[in-house]
């Protein structure tokens, strides 16, 4: 969702293809080639320069696209920030959230899913309840009154609620945020895609 949700509002032409997971599509040896990690998703610029990680997607997305003001410029301080949310976003709470929905790979301890996914849990809530608090003293947006792609990153974790049930309720500043970021009419139209 997110390099998708980038893509839309920079108004780029794309054409997306569905990676069916559930039916192990991801690790035919066709789509190994482009992602030998065997993770969605994948980026095909013009049908033949290839990147995998949907942080790096988005970033190069925000480049190739400034008009549509994703995120700030080279030479702005913000910058700075807009690298420290996405990336935080995408080494801190989604490995977190992925432990959660795969705990079986960080345990060899028959049993051991359950207690890896438990605290899997309780460090989410409190990287949720960080962001929260940094979003109701600076926010609405993770840079402050300016939308960027890190948003869309952060709108999209947050829809992962399996993982920390009642985010919303316990976190009202990523509500919000996630409100904003839902309501823009180019998230309508990927969310209406993937709903
Ligand atoms: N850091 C990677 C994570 C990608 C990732 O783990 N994707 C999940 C779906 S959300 C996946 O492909 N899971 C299949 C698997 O790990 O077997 C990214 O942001 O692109």
């Amino acid at each position: 969702m997110a390099p998708h949700g980038a893509l839309e509002e920079a108004g780029a032409r794309y054409a997306l293809e569905v990676v069916k997971t559930d039916e192990g599509a991801h690790r035919d040896p066709a789509y190994l080639k482009l992602n030998p990690n065997g993770k969605v998703p994948t980026l095909l610029v013009d049908g033949g320069f290839v990147i995998f990680e949907s942080a790096a997607m988005a970033m190069f997305i925000a480049d190739r696209h400034p008009a549509a003001k994703l995120a700030p410029g080279p030479d702005e301080m913000a910058r700075g920030h807009f690298y420290q949310w996405l990336t935080h976003l995408t080494n801190s709470l989604q490995p977190a959230m992925l432990r959660y929905y795969y705990p079986e790979r960080h345990t060899a301890d028959a049993g051991g899913n359950e207690p890896v996914a438990a605290s899997a849990m309780e460090e989410i809530a409190t990287l949720w309840g960080r962001i929260d608090r940094h979003l109701a003293a600076n926010g609405p947006y993770l840079l402050g009154d300016r939308f960027s792609a890190a948003d869309i990153f952060a709108y999209m974790l947050s829809t992962w609620q399996q993982c920390c049930p009642g985010t919303y309720e316990r976190f009202p500043h990523v509500k919000r945020l996630a409100d904003l970021v839902a309501a823009r009419p180019a998230m309508q139209r990927v969310i209406g895609l993937s709903g």
